[in-house]
């Protein structure tokens, strides 16, 4: 009897001792299986491609932070910030004179035909400016040497058209403000158009020569009327139209010989079309008129009176659409592009 309970407790111990090896073996086993998966996860492929986004995040990262500036993506060129180089209230006096000489080695950056755009980044507009002109050269420099660096600064795409009444017919600004349009787009593809008398120059280059959503008016603070408009409606001096507003209301009316009237009878234009003036602020548009006697050939017009009170009728016949006229020479300088044109007469 006790030796059959001693074989019992013996065959016990083994079935025991048994169970535990296999116990202990599956554990190693498992323990294998656990630690080869790990070890099989950080080296699979996948892993390695997860690895490899991570890097490649990191990189997209940090390229897209470089993208501000243009020396490391030179291929993709960002839109200029355009009050980056603006200085606000500037000093004009022009009683100083000035050379082409000077106005050329200060503005070295300038393409044949006073064109200009920035190099590193893209300009918001492309403008070109429409200058009506006759015998005023001395005007004419002062205003390149003092507007083609306030272009600059303000970071625009740009081009001087300096248009030449030829002959010593009656002046006529706005029929020469209608053919530096045609005469511009034939050139480039302009978004915006200025049209400035020779003898206007701002005193703020924060008076954007430049288009907006509603036609601008930029002259709109002269010491010679206490730096005041005029009136209210007053749109003379210099005017920015967009492309799209200056089709809209048939261009400038031709029919103006002579001072007086033609940027009244654009106001009426404009109204009649159901825009509104956009105007910097006083401060900021104030704007120096270089003083000048009266021109010859340039006597007030005794017709404006009546042609601004039938301004909605004749527009519709008289513009852009009925533009007509002949360049007699086309010359082009390192500052500016001169068009002398016959225009006709009264
Ligand atoms: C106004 C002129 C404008 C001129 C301003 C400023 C007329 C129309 C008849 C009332 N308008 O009187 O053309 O820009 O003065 O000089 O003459």
């Amino acid at each position: 009897m006790k030796s059959s309970i001693l074989t019992c407790i013996s065959k016990a111990s083994v079935i025991v001792v048994l169970l535990c090896t296999i116990n202990f073996v599956l554990a190693v086993m498992y323990y294998m299986s656990q630690s080869e998966g790990k070890a099989t996860f950080l080296s699979s492929p996948l892993s390695r491609a997860r690895g490899e986004v991570v890097t490649a995040i990191s990189n997209i990262t940090l390229i897209e932070n470089a993208s501000e500036s243009p020396e490391v993506r030179n291929d993709e060129v960002p839109t200029c910030l355009e009050t980056a180089l603006l200085v606000g209230p500037l000093q004009v006096n022009v009683s100083n004179p000035v050379t082409l000489e000077m106005v050329q080695k200060e503005n070295p950056e300038l393409q044949e035909g006073g064109r200009w755009k920035p190099s590193d980044c893209v300009a918001l507009q492309k403008v070109a400016i429409i200058i009506p002109f006759r015998h005023r050269d001395e005007h004419l420099k002062l205003w390149l040497y003092y507007l083609h660096p306030i272009l600059q600064r303000q970071q625009l795409d740009y081009g001087v058209y300096v248009i030449n009444q030829n002959g010593e017919t009656r002046f006529n600004r706005a029929k020469l403000l209608n053919v530096g349009f045609a005469e511009a787009l034939k050139e480039y593809d302009y978004e915006c158009f200025i049209f400035s008398d020779v003898d206007i120059i701002p005193m703020d280059d924060r008076n954007f020569y430049k288009c907006y959503s509603q036609p601008r008016h930029i002259a709109v603070s002269m010491a010679k009327w206490g730096f005041r408009l005029p009136y209210y409606q007053y749109f003379g001096g210099v005017s920015a139209l967009s492309k799209e507003q200056y089709m809209k209301i048939n261009g400038l009316p031709n029919n103006y010989w002579g001072w007086g009237g033609e940027d009244d009878d654009v106001y009426n234009r404009l109204k009649s079309k159901g825009m509104s003036l956009s105007r910097p602020n006083g401060l900021i548009g104030r704007c120096r008129m270089i003083r000048h006697n009266r021109d010859s050939h340039n006597e007030p017009n005794p017709q404006r009176f009546h042609n601004i009170a039938h301004t909605r009728k004749s527009m519709e016949s008289d513009g852009i659409n009925s533009l007509k006229y002949q360049v007699v020479r086309f010359e082009k300088n390192q500052l500016f592009t001169k068009i002398t044109v016959d225009i006709g007469r009264p």
